[in-house]
């Protein structure tokens, strides 16, 4: 048993289609849970004309009935509202109108590349795949994951560590209760001053017509141990949360714990010693390993946190090249945001909450939830896991 998910959808095509199989059946879906998701993946400061636009949802067209999991695919549609204004434009069969094709491509993004790979002569061609629009569908499908990892006593929340040059103070031991009103700050950071800063930083780039990047982290509570694998490289846990969040648009690195100031310890500095009380059975008293040893969860939270680049589509262009003219020109200009790193943490939230679920899907089974939860005490009593 495991669990998988595609996406399908431009960004200014009729829709977005996540499809998700390999939940178990029975599982109770919580329908204002998935749009809350959808909708704090709109929000952030710094965000750009298109989010007044839309205002996503999940459509459910399969495998759920009467608000529980059937245990077949299930398929979500996520409306795009901007299509009305595309309809020409991105129309899936031919129109009688002239549409002007996109020749100078961006640098950073997709655009060259995927035009010579694919032998398009419309640069539009790759980017409106290439766009984190496409990200909605993905938080649709996550959120499905996290309804199943919560039914097992599991959460996910993230936050934002740094935006451009603006950085977060470091809070180790961060549980669950510290997320509460995360999604309240308009740039998703812990800490007021840095929050100030960073919407400032945002404003001043802005007006200078920049795009920011930044770091984001994700933790999830209550993993038990065992989930991933030490034994084939692509069964490792923190190989395959790195595959997922880079995998993310505009992310380009991934840590796992306390991983690059770990680099710099002595090794009696970088590890988690391990003790067991009769009471609480195994514990770590540090978490520098961010909840993965050898491949495998240890039980202790994890802690993922990426670094996205600044935005390639630039309200002021970087300097290209017309690809049928060959004549030097101004990359294209879109509309656009000036940072979305914290709508990536959301993101970052759904692709961890799919690796999960599918750690959980291997290990355990089950076709029924009940079947699920009751592989997993088993398991915890097998291993005197006392959380
Ligand atoms: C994006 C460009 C912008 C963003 C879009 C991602 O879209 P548009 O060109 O329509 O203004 O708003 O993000 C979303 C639509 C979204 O839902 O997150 C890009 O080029 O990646």
């Amino acid at each position: 048993m495991s669990l998988r998910f595609t996406t399908a959808g431009e960004s200014h095509g009729p829709g977005l289609v996540a499809i998700v199989e390999g939940l178990p059946a029975g599982l109770e879906l919580d329908r204002e849970a998935l749009d809350r998701d959808m909708a704090r993946r709109q929000l952030g400061h710094g965000r750009g004309g298109r989010m007044k636009i839309e205002s996503d949802s999940v459509e459910i067209r399969s495998g759920v009935r009467h608000g529980r999991t059937l245990g077949t695919p299930i398929a979500v549609l996520v409306a795009n509202r901007d299509y009305s204004n595309w309809e020409e434009r991105m129309n899936p069969w031919p129109v009688d109108a002239e549409v002007e094709q996109v020749h100078l491509p961006r640098p950073g993004h997709a655009d060259l590349a995927g035009l010579q790979k694919y032998g398009h002569a419309d640069v539009r061609n790759v980017l409106e795949r290439a766009s984190a629009r496409e990200t909605a569908a993905r938080v649709a499908a996550g959120a499905l994951a996290k309804e199943f990892l919560s039914a097992l006593g599991v959460s996910i929340h993230s936050h934002v560590l740094q935006i451009a040059g603006v950085h977060a103070a470091e809070r180790p031991e961060l549980g669950p209760e510290d997320f509460a009103s995360v999604d309240e700050s308009p740039v998703r950071c812990l800490d007021p001053d840095a929050e100030q800063k960073m919407v400032a930083e945002i404003n001043r780039l802005r007006k200078q017509n920049e795009t920011l990047g930044g770091t984001f982290e994700v933790l999830a509570f209550g993993l038990v141990p065992g989930l991933g694998s030490h034994i084939s490289w692509e069964e490792r846990l923190d190989g395959r949360l790195a595959q997922a969040m880079v995998s993310i648009q505009a992310i380009k690195g991934v840590s796992v714990g306390e991983a690059w100031d770990v680099a710099g310890r002595p090794g009696s500095e970088a590890h988690d010693e391990i003790f067991w009380e009769e009471r609480r059975g195994w514990y770590r008293e540090t978490n520098r390993a961010g909840g993965v040893e050898g491949g495998m969860s240890n039980g202790e939270p994890l802690v993922v946190r990426a670094a996205m680049k600044p935005l390639s589509t630039l309200t002021q262009p970087l300097r290209s090249v017309d690809v049928h003219t060959k004549q030097p020109g101004d990359a294209l200009k879109e509309r656009t945001d000036s940072t979305t790193v914290p709508a990536a943490g959301i993101v970052g939230e759904a692709m961890v909450a799919l690796t999960l679920a599918r750690c959980y899907r291997e290990k355990f089974g089950g076709d029924h939830i009940d079947d699920v939860l009751g592989a997993i005490d088993a398991y915890r009593e097998r291993i005197g896991w006392r959380r």
